[in-house]
């Protein structure tokens, strides 16, 4: 008798009708064939899908290019398909689940013609956690394939876990013909099912991660009482060797994956490293908040990454443990044959290909790497791995950190009053846009616990979502808010940030552990100058006070843009939030 994953990939064979199916085993051997095959048989638009790299100076590493219209997330195409809108809320786009399918179905006809569907087996979380989560995805792309076995824990006992059982977690992917007017990234979250089609892109196309990880799991958390969050897990240990575990949520490219692995800048302090992207935080049996990372690699932007902003991140890169890193749309040094991006460190190299192939010449004003260009490896990989990684409990967390890019306007750091205040702190939060995802850049966007493009239901039944966690939690984190993005007159950065930021981590550490008193101000509690260390940063005075002053005339402007943005939301905003908006406005 045929198991239910069985009937499952069956099913979707005869609607995409695949040349052959593959069972990966997420073996070290399979990616080897795997990467062979995109070398030699498979390719996107006539290309290769992988080309090897210089291995002696990038152990085990590869660059691919993916199809020039496919290279970042694409929001107006995502969807999330409750059976009713209200559910999926303004949020999201929304479509009936039964129309969804059949577009998709549609477009899914004959989609694997003379391709091979993998199906990959994987678990995200650690198999003996208690919330780990068992899945399977299909794809038609051997590039996702050895992306998932970097990102996820792939393996056949997956499988044995899943059993008899039918409502495990379902990912179906294919490249479809890459068409961008015929790509969907669709979501069902009462089936646990993933439907993506015509993108090859990270966040569409690795179904382990935003889709079910954050879109699927946030739904499920909301059902469940637990919570799954945009955020980094760090343990901040100070120099006594205390180690204090802190999660961050930052919109895309707000330096998130620099905080996950920070090398810091003041002696004893040292960050290590449990996750740059996601956590899935329950509840313990002590009243406290647990972080697991359900993830086991990074899927980060390289432009910028350079011994200055992230040292740990190219030793990362670099360490060839665990095979391979893949690089994405990265410039090419066709002398070397090494990957390239702007901001790595050393002068340009004379003879470089851009992202996509072509020859680059400085003087035509492009960039050589794509803004988005991404780099896949282990965490395995990483010289800063908490030894806690792979607890199956999770580490129990002190503060919740909530960041955005902000040129104006936001403290260099500011800690909320308590639970509910810190959910309107994240409900307020905002940030300007960058090019992760394919969108304007530069605008302000309110962006909610960095979750708006994330949360796969109603964002105000969300914020009450947390508001309800708060009451369950005898030892509640406190929130945070950090923006390491103010200007001043000349439109530079006043804070250096990078490893510098340790000083404000720092601050948070001993408020969390009551050392230190703070400023209350209408907006939450800011640093007293004289307990942020500053030595050797030589900010002046005047810059100083702009980062952690709060002028409520400026404020006029901002309030008014919070009402509006929660006023979308209708009945779903909780009263609680409201109450904490009267608090802050009273003050104008
Ligand atoms: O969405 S991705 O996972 O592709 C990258 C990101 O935006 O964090
Ligand atoms: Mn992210």
């Amino acid at each position: 008798m045929a198991t239910p994953i069985e009937r499952w990939v069956e099913e979707q064979a005869r609607l995409m009708r695949p040349d052959k199916i593959y069972w990966c085993d997420g073996s070290e051997e399979e990616a080897r064939r795997l990467i062979e095959i995109g070398i030699c048989q498979e390719k996107i638009d006539g290309e290769p899908v992988f080309y090897k790299l210089n291995h002696n100076l990038w152990p085990g590493a590869y660059l691919h290019r993916s199809h020039s219209t496919d290279v970042a997330r694409t929001e107006h195409l995502t969807y999330v398909c409750h059976s009713d809108k209200e559910s999926a809320g303004l949020n999201n786009n929304w479509m009936p689940p039964h129309k969804a399918k059949e577009m998709l179905r549609k477009l899914s006809d004959g989609c694997m013609r003379g391709r091979t569907m993998y199906v990959l087996p994987y678990m995200m979380g650690h198999p003996s956690s208690p919330y780990a989560k068992a899945c399977i995805q299909l794809t038609d792309s051997s590039y996702v394939a050895v992306s998932m076995r970097i990102m996820t824990r792939m393996h056949k006992d997956a499988v044995k876990r899943i059993g008899n059982r039918d409502d495990f977690v379902k990912g179906l992917h294919s490249l479809g013909d890459l068409h961008p007017e015929r790509r969907f990234i669709m979501h069902f979250p009462d089936e646990h099912l993933v439907w993506s089609i015509g993108s090859g892109y990270g966040g569409n196309a690795l179904l382990g991660k935003k889709c079910f990880s954050l879109r699927i799991a946030s739904w499920l958390g909301y059902q469940e009482g637990w919570l799954a969050e945009h955020m980094v897990i760090v343990g901040i240990e100070d120099p006594a060797g205390n180690i204090t575990y802190v999660t961050a949520a930052m919109p895309s490219a707000c330096g998130k994956t620099n905080l996950a692995m920070l090398q810091s800048a003041l002696g004893g302090y040292k960050v290590w490293t449990l996750g740059d992207d996601i956590a899935w935080l329950n509840v313990g049996a002590d009243g406290r908040l647990y972080a697991i990372n359900p993830e086991t690699g990074f899927f980060g932007v390289t432009c910028g990454t350079s011994m200055k902003t992230n040292p740990n991140m190219l030793r990362t890169l670099k360490a060839g443990k665990f095979f391979p890193t893949l690089f994405t749309n990265t410039a090419l040094n066709q002398d070397t044959n090494e990957p390239w991006w702007e901001g790595l460190d050393g002068p340009v190299p004379k003879n470089l290909a851009d992202w996509e192939g072509n020859s680059w010449d400085k003087a035509q004003g492009k960039k050589a790497a794509h803004p988005n260009s991404r780099f896949t490896t282990s965490l395995y990989n990483c010289p800063t791995l908490s030894r806690d990684f792979d607890n199956p409990k999770g580490v129990p967390i002190s503060a919740i950190i909530l960041g955005g890019r902000r040129t104006d306007l936001i403290p260099l750091v500011t800690e909320a009053f308590n639970w509910p205040n810190g959910v309107f702190l994240g409900a307020r939060g905002g940030s300007e846009t960058t090019a992760a995802a394919a969108h304007q850049v530069g605008v302000l966007r309110r962006d909610p616990m960095a979750m708006l493009p994330f949360c796969g239901y109603n964002m105000g039944d969300y914020f009450k979502h947390w508001l309800n966690i708060g009451k369950k939690l005898t030892h509640p984190p406190k929130i945070f808010s950090v923006n390491w993005f103010r200007t001043n007159e000349k439109d530079e950065f006043i804070w250096p940030g990078f490893s510098e930021n340790i000083r404000v981590l720092k601050w948070i550490i001993e408020r969390v552990n009551n050392r230190i008193e703070a400023k209350e101000t209408p907006i939450g509690f800011v640093p007293y100058l004289k307990d942020l260390n500053l030595e050797g940063l030589n900010i002046p005075e005047n810059e100083l006070k702009k980062l952690t002053s709060i002028n409520m005339e400026d404020w006029c402007g901002e309030v008014k843009e919070i009402k509006d943005f929660l006023e979308q939301f209708g009945k779903h905003i909780p009263e609680e939030i409201w109450r904490q908006y009267q608090a802050l406005a009273k003050h104008i």
